[in-house]
């Protein structure tokens, strides 16, 4: 890789991370406009994912004979904006520089190949690894048909997240709580189970950064048996609420949700709990692309069990809780170790007095 493509395409990278969490069901791409070793415009896609990262970038500056750096393919197709790859070739860009390839078959080649043919020369696959992890929850969307799942576990440390008797706050400390918040407005959507709902009655929302836009919230029950007095209701037409929800949920919590301006998501049943996997096909389908999912126990458990789990974020404190704690992952019917899912060491950090772990799915 040619030093300044790698150092340009990182600058791009950057910009794309800043969207993620807010572009979505669009991928959030990032793009820098270079002449002679000098930046002319730098854009990511929108929040709510238009206009496009280029798109902006050429509105910025005259692009006349500019190299382009984008983090994704530019698009092919034309929907209520020109495709991108034509735009840039019509505005006179001479090079398009591309992290990773778009999946979405409107694009997939064809952004390329037009691109090619108006005379652009195009290099492809640079930082790719790093493109891919920026676009991963879009082109898991686009490849899986379900959001990229990351799963935060916050326990003591031998895994409990509650004494006997439910005491459960605060087991981390400020500085780990914070940096939940942050990890929360990176995704799409922040998601627990009826449980959790129930027991904590959380707000889930991201609070003390300042940010504009709120990532959607999501409950996985069953049965809608949800508390209706409780802080979910009480903002669901503030911060978008959707509640994932089984054939058998009473026409009449329906009805009371949707009055209260959550948005229903109906999903399949599967040996008497909601099928996690129909879960995550509704909430690629609605759009979503990255999901954060904060317990508890039961539902952290069945999406393990599925092996849906692509990265995990553990927090631990320096206290020991015992075996009459309540564990943080419920049964997950794992008899062989072969059986279990296995994540790799990805980050270690010291956060406040406690340590994060990150781990990844390979
Ligand atoms: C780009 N640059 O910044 C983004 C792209 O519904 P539309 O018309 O906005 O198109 C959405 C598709 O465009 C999406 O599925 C993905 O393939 C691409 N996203 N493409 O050139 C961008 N966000
Ligand atoms: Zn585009």
């Amino acid at each position: 890789m040619n030093e300044a493509d790698g150092r340009f395409m990182a600058l791009a990278l950057g910009l794309g991370r800043q969207g993620l969490g807010r572009t979505w069901p669009n991928p959030s791409v990032g793009c820098v406009l270079v002449r002679d070793g000098r930046i002319l415009a730098r854009a990511r896609t929108a929040d709510g994912g238009r206009p496009h990262a280029e798109m902006r970038a050429l509105a910025a500056a005259d692009p006349r004979g500019a190299t382009a750096y984008v983090t994704l393919e530019p698009c092919a197709h034309v929907g209520e904006t020109p495709a991108c790859a034509s735009e840039l070739a019509r505005a006179g860009v001479a090079r398009v520089v591309i992290g990773c390839a778009d999946a979405d078959a409107r694009t997939a080649g064809q952004g390329v190949a037009i691109l090619r043919a108006a005379g652009v020369a195009v290099t492809t696959g640079v930082r790719e690894a790093e493109a891919r992890a920026l676009h991963a929850g879009f082109l898991s969307r686009v490849e899986r048909g379900r959001p990229a799942l990351t799963l935060k576990l916050a326990a003591s440390l031998d895994g409990r997240i509650a004494t006997a008797t439910g005491e459960s706050q605060w087991i981390t400390g400020t500085e780990a709580r914070r940096h939940v918040h942050a990890l929360r407005a990176r995704h799409d959507a922040v998601m627990v189970g009826a449980g959790t709902a129930r027991a904590d009655d959380p707000a889930l929302t991201v609070r003390g950064l300042g940010i504009a836009r709120q990532p959607v919230r999501v409950v996985v029950s069953r049965r809608l048996d949800l508390p209706r007095d409780g802080r979910l209701a009480a903002t669901a037409r503030d911060v978008p609420l959707w509640l994932c929800h089984g054939p058998d949920a009473a026409a009449a919590s329906r009805a009371a949700w949707e009055a209260a301006g959550a948005r229903l998501l109906p999903c399949a049943v599967d040996h008497g709990q909601l099928a996690p996997e129909s879960v995550l096909a509704a909430l690629g389908a609605a759009g979503l692309t990255s999901v954060f999912c904060e317990g508890g126990g039961g539902l952290a458990a069945s999406l393990l069990a599925a092996d849906l789990v692509d990265e995990l974020v553990a927090y631990s404190a320096g206290l020991v809780l015992g075996a009459e704690g309540l564990p943080m992952v419920g049964a997950m019917g794992v008899d062989a170790l072969a059986a279990a899912p296995r994540f790799h060491l990805a980050e270690t950090t010291p956060i406040g007095g406690d340590l994060l772990h990150r781990w990844r799915r390979d």
